[in-house]
């Protein structure tokens, strides 16, 4: 394409993912591998799932609009509330509050063109998330600030431990490491849709490390994770380079738009 945008083929690497016939052998291989990686264990890696040419195109278009995105510093709890429960004791895991601190870039502030957005609603790219996910069909997010964002993290931010709130899976798309620090730790299946385990939940937010696993991330990995009960976290960042981290969110059904009231605590925004 004209104009420095990149087309789809240019920003995705098709040669090591083939997925634009989500019907073929080697797409419905590639679903296979990362649905079980999936299912086994809550999250799965897709390095260089970017191109080098769409890394470097997001990486310039993220700190354009890096002034213009909302730099949010918090204390909160793995539940992602504010307010401390005073039925329950100061070490109860609601009780446990964490600074996290970060730049969020909502979709807002993106072009149509951009390389994120470009793969976001890109319809083969869809069916093969939702095949990995397991449905048999995904919707983009409808709100104008929700579907496609990137977090920056400086020199000492975090994002603390916490569970995602409503969505069945996460998927994100490491655009720059951090020079030190800024690592994705999880621990898989902390608590069940029935029991919230908060003797569990209360180990790791208090430092046990023995169930955190470190997933592996250079820039252009994508990873698909589930955080609803499964504890996470971005540790620290350390040095002068930011860590750049896109995030997505689909549907299971058309036409969902996000809570004006949280858009504007997350965004700092409620409107385009
Ligand atoms: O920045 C990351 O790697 C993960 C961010 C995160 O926890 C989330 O988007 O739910
Ligand atoms: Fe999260």
């Amino acid at each position: 394409m004209s104009d420095g945008v990149l087309a789809v083929e240019q920003i995705i690497n098709l040669e090591r993912y083939p997925i634009a016939d989500s019907d073929s052998d080697d797409c419905q291989a590639l679903i296979r591998q990362f649905k079980g990686d999936l299912d086994s264990q809550l999250y799965c890696v897709m390095p260089d799932f970017f191109t080098q040419e769409a890394i470097d195109a997001s990486v310039r278009e993220a700190f354009a609009i890096k002034p213009r995105g909302n730099a949010a510093s918090s204390k909160r709890n793995c539940y992602l509330q504010r307010a401390r429960d005073p039925d329950l004791p100061d070490d109860h895991p609601r009780n446990t509050f964490f600074q996290a601190s970060y730049t969020m870039m909502g979709r807002h502030l993106f072009t149509d063109t951009s390389c994120i957005v470009q793969m976001y609603y890109w319809q083969p790219m869809i069916d093969f998330i939702a095949g990995i996910v397991g449905v048999s069909k995904l919707y983009p997010n409808e709100d104008p600030l929700q579907p496609t964002n990137i977090l920056a993290y400086s020199h000492g931010d975090n994002s603390a431990w916490h569970f995602d709130s409503v969505n069945a899976f996460t998927m994100t798309l490491m655009l720059q490491a951090a020079e030190r620090g800024g690592d994705f730790e999880i621990v898989p299946n902390t608590r069940t849709d029935t029991d919230q385990c908060y003797d569990a939940v209360s180990k790791v937010v208090q430092g046990d490390r023995s169930n955190v696993v470190t997933v592996p991330r250079e820039a252009g990995a994508l990873v698909i994770f589930r955080g609803c009960n499964s504890l996470h976290r971005v540790t620290t960042v350390e040095g002068d380079e930011n860590r750049l981290m896109s995030v997505f969110v689909y549907e299971n059904e058309p036409g969902v738009i996000g809570d004006p009231e949280v858009n504007e605590t997350v965004y700092g925004t409620s409107t385009i």
